[in-house]
């Protein structure tokens, strides 16, 4: 007669269900804000965005004169190791020049505030970049 051991040893398994996201997670972007100070030249402020950033000439001028204006501005959006290789070239251009120009990051809030924390008014949302 056939002797069955009635043991779940070795028969009890773990079913693990791996779940697929089908949305991928958006990329976080940063801020790069500009910000004014008294001494750097105007027309070093507008090279380095034409440099840096890719703007034509009137386009680096009318933000140059936003951000000489109000005091920070946003010159674009960027994931967050373009962002900060960006600021990295302002800085190092800014050092060779010998000027206080300053460049900065933070998380964008997707709110199309400009971000400013130091006094600027930043409420018409529509900033070049
Ligand atoms: N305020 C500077 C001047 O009058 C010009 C300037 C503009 C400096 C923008 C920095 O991010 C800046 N020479």
């Amino acid at each position: 007669m056939p002797h069955f051991e009635d043991d779940q040893q070795g028969d009890s398994k773990v079913l693990t269900k791996t779940k697929t996201r089908t949305k991928l997670a958006r990329p976080r972007l940063y801020k790069v804000l500009l910000h004014n100070d008294d001494f750097t030249p105007r027309e070093f402020v507008v090279v380095v965005l034409q440099h840096v950033f890719h703007m034509t000439e009137s386009d680096a001028s009318r933000l140059m004169l936003y951000v000489h204006k109000n005091g920070v501005g946003v010159v674009g959006l960027y994931p967050f190791s373009v962002a900060e290789t960006k600021v990295a070239e302002v800085g190092s251009l800014a050092q060779q020049a010998e000027v206080p120009l300053l460049c900065t990051i933070e998380p964008d809030t997707g709110d199309g505030k400009d971000g400013g924390d130091d006094g600027d008014s930043g409420d018409d949302g529509d900033d070049v970049n």
